[in-house]
């Protein structure tokens, strides 16, 4: 492999800024872009653009190409796929590729019961079909949700995510029963058991038979890859029992490896009765599921879920190829290993930079806050100038958080590591030059 990132133009080059202006003719405008470069083709942990460049994917198109972007195994079962057929529509007539995909997750997702699966495409649609499952089981309607938390962009999503720009404004009215509960963010929140008691509370106003879900992500993505305080999901897990109430865990970023586990969930020994994956499913080909215990998922009357490409013959495919490369002995360690290569390159920084309020996350979904020190009050210009100038050096990082703060690492979990070596040194230096000239202003 020649050395990356490889860079020839400006990024980004020529031919994609010809590009972008042809898109902005022709594509709406509310689609934001983090990095304004068209891609040719990607590798396992680099993409190339149309000019040439070659940079160091540390995004994975969110958390999607896990196994990388144009993975051997996931291109033959797909390609294979495609020579058959490219739908029937599971409702009309079956395929094997969804019960293969639906056995493999009821074996894999957490909880010691009997499981049933079905699946979707997007994640929004996973996470609406579970408050669909879990009113239809309880026969409540209350969804209660955390602060800061991401669900996605659908009406009831929308309702059930946190931050209202850009995510929600000015798209309202959103369906109503969606409550929202404290966060046990370590660095910004109360302390975990003052949190559980405040959710307890909303939990007894509503009345015992007001909710039929709490959702949560077991490490929050969008809303800036905040880990939970140690018990918070436990507690969850306790008072949803104790309450007659389901535990929805949205596994969507972290599901499937990301973590170091194949859910994240384990790391906290929880299961909820409902667990939700999507994008590395279907390693880019549009998959989600919803899967849990066979009592809940069957609860709903024959005909209650379904849609025209929920489970698509070729995602299912895509996803088998997935669970094939996460089962290779070594890849889950090697999560672990990414991990401990992004933390020895990012908290000695700690001490170094007093603007860098933390390094956090588990495997490959890895995050730096910056904020002032003691205030804790938020810099995302910092975290802006800092991603923009990975950007221009030939790595691809995003940003997040509630405060967009926060810029967070999601290579794929096949990166090799002096690919991964090679962009971390580059984040350092950029963190240190934007810091120092900070310093300097
Ligand atoms: N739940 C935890 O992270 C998607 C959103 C990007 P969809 N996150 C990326 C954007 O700005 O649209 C996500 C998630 C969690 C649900 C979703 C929604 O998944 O496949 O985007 O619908």
């Amino acid at each position: 492999m020649t050395s990356v990132p490889h860079l020839l133009t400006d990024i980004p080059g020529p031919r994609s800024r010809e590009l972008h202006a042809q898109r902005e003719a022709a594509v709406a405008s509310g689609y934001a872009v983090t990095l304004p470069v068209f891609v040719a083709r990607a590798d396992t942990s680099t993409v190339e653009d149309v000019d040439g460049n070659t940079l160091i994917d540390f995004a994975s198109g969110i958390a999607v190409t896990s196994i990388g972007a144009s993975n051997p195994r996931l291109r033959a079962n797909v390609a294979a796929q495609l020579e058959r057929f490219t739908h029937t529509c599971f409702m009309v007539t079956e395929y094997e590729g969804f019960v293969r995909v639906a056995e493999w997750l009821n074996e894999h997702a957490p909880g010691e019961c009997d499981k049933r699966t079905a699946l979707f495409s997007t994640g929004a649609e996973a996470v609406e079909n579970a408050v669909k499952i879990a009113r239809h089981y309880t026969g409540r309607a209350g969804v209660l949700v955390i602060d800061e938390a991401y669900h996605g962009r659908s009406m009831l999503t929308m309702a059930m995510t946190a931050k209202e720009d850009p995510y929600k404004s000015g798209f309202g009215p959103f369906p109503a029963d969606v409550v929202r509960g404290p966060n046990a963010n370590p660095l910004r929140g109360r302390p975990v058991d003052e949190t559980l008691a405040q959710i307890q509370a909303i939990v007894a106003e509503r009345g015992a038979d007001y909710f039929a879900a709490i959702v949560v992500e077991p490490i929050q993505g969008e809303g800036g890859f905040v880990v939970p305080a140690t018990g918070f999901l436990p507690g969850l897990r306790r008072l949803a029992d104790e309450h007659g109430i389901l535990l929805v865990v949205d596994e969507i970023q972290t599901g499937l490896g990301r973590t170091g586990q194949l859910f994240a969930s384990e790391h906290e020994g929880i299961a909820g009765d409902l667990t939700l994956t999507a994008k590395a499913l279907g390693g880019g080909l549009p998959l989600s599921a919803v899967t849990g215990r066979a009592e809940v998922v069957d609860a709903v009357h024959v005909g209650g879920l379904g849609g025209t490409y929920a489970g698509n013959p070729l995602a299912c495919a895509a996803a088998l190829a997935v669970f094939e490369v996460l089962e290779e002995p070594g890849l889950l360690a090697g999560v672990g290993d990414i991990e401990a290569t992004i933390r020895a390159h990012l908290e000695p920084l700690r001490t170094e930079i007093d603007a860098l309020a933390d390094v956090r996350g588990r495997g490959a979904m890895m995050a730096v806050e910056f904020a002032d020190a003691g205030s804790l009050a938020p810099r995302p210009d910092l975290a802006q100038r800092i991603s923009a100038a990975c950007h221009a050096e030939g790595v691809l990082t995003l940003t997040c958080g509630t405060h967009g703060n926060v810029i967070r690492l999601l290579p794929p979990l096949v990166i090799e590591k002096p690919v991964l070596e090679a962009g971390l040194e580059i984040l350092v230096r950029c963190i240190r030059t934007i810091a120092a000239e900070e310093a300097a202003a």
